[in-house]
């Protein structure tokens, strides 16, 4: 299968690397000059903690391939929420009929935007539990444990088949993908980890073990999940509160994915960008504003990492 990453940073090397290692046809589509350059000259060098290895991936800058197009069967949507429509635009020349496109962005909403260029048959919806940073240009780390998987469905009720072959596809490259008939479910749950961890990790300047480990964390995990909670239950989503809250909790494992610093962390604090805040935390806040639902642990966080981003000058 021919597989474009469209955003070829931390995420996008985990899933081009696994993907290619397990024999698919993978290019990477990136506008990180310094990042593109390191690869086409090195290759990806990806460090899963105990060995460094380095493979050959193509690379394309967007406007290069829509010069000199290919024919592309699934495109794997990896920028940042901010970056999404940008990227859409970018690439929307090389979504054909048969091309699908998947989103797995951390967040709650982005099918609005990717309705806007792609048809609903072509949409596919999910999130993932894998991880991954980087080490600098080229430079991908996957951190500690094997237990990543991703979930997606359809957008469209006549596409199932097609999502039932990309999760076969992803599967094999051990990426552990499943069709989901309720993602939006899925999207939640994922949402209540990133919700109660990102921000919070980002303000604390914690990975995820470290802040699991304090006094605080428990309430602060219970109370916002709660948010999360209450906002999906008025959208017909029905999440409860022990089983959400153990299921954040099992992030903290070091054995796990407990050394992972949350992507809104390598933002903030390594790469001095605006992040992804309101798609995460402040989506919740507005929606339960909608609904008369308070959420102000949301609320709060996504004010405190504007505060941080306004200080840092994040860009
Ligand atoms: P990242 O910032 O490392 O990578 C995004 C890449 O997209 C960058 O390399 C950037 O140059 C590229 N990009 C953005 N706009 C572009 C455009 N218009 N044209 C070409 N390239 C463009 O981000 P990431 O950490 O890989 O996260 C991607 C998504 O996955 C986010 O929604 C994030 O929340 C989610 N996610 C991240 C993790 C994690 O551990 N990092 C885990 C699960 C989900
Ligand atoms: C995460 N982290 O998704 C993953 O860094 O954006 C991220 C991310 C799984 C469980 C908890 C947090």
């Amino acid at each position: 299968m021919k597989i474009a990453i469209a955003g070829a940073g931390a995420m996008g090397g985990r899933f081009g690397y696994m993907l290619s290692k397990a024999g698919q046809d993978v290019i990477l589509i990136d506008q990180w000059d310094v990042h593109i350059a390191a690869i086409r000259e090195h290759g990806l060098q990806v460090n899963d903690g105990d060995v460094i290895e380095t493979v050959q991936l193509p690379i394309y800058r967007p406007e290069e391939l829509v010069a000199n197009p290919v024919d592309i069967d699934l495109v794997i949507l990896f920028t940042k929420s901010l970056q999404l429509e940008g990227m859409l635009q970018a690439i929307q020349p090389l979504i054909q009929a048969q091309t699908s496109v998947l989103c797995l962005l951390n967040g709650i909403g982005h099918e609005t935007t990717i309705e806007k260029y792609v048809s609903k048959e072509n949409i596919f919806l999910g999130c993932t539990m894998w991880t991954a940073g980087l080490e600098g240009p080229g430079k991908v780390k996957l951190p500690g444990g094997v237990n990543g998987y991703v979930v997606l469905q359809n957008l469209h009720s006549e596409s199932k088949q097609t999502a039932l072959r990309i999760a076969e596809v992803l599967s094999t490259a051990g990426l552990h993908a499943r069709y989901s008939d309720h993602v939006l479910y899925e999207i939640y749950k994922k949402a209540c980890a990133n919700g109660a961890t990102n921000a919070v990790c980002t303000l604390l300047e914690a990975n995820l073990s470290t802040f699991g480990e304090t006094t605080c964390a428990e309430t602060i995990v219970r109370t916002t999940v709660g948010e999360y909670v209450a906002v999906a239950e008025a959208e017909g989503v029905d999440l409860d509160i022990d089983a959400m809250t153990d299921f954040v909790k099992t992030a903290f494992d070091p054995a796990g994915i407990g050394g992972h610093y949350p992507s809104t962390y390598q933002d903030l604090i390594l790469m001095n960008r605006r992040t992804e805040v309101d798609c995460i935390n402040g989506i919740i806040a507005v929606k339960g504003e909608a609904y008369g639902i308070s959420t102000p642990y949301c609320a709060f966080v996504t004010e405190l990492i504007h505060c941080k981003e306004e200080i840092l000058g994040a860009i």
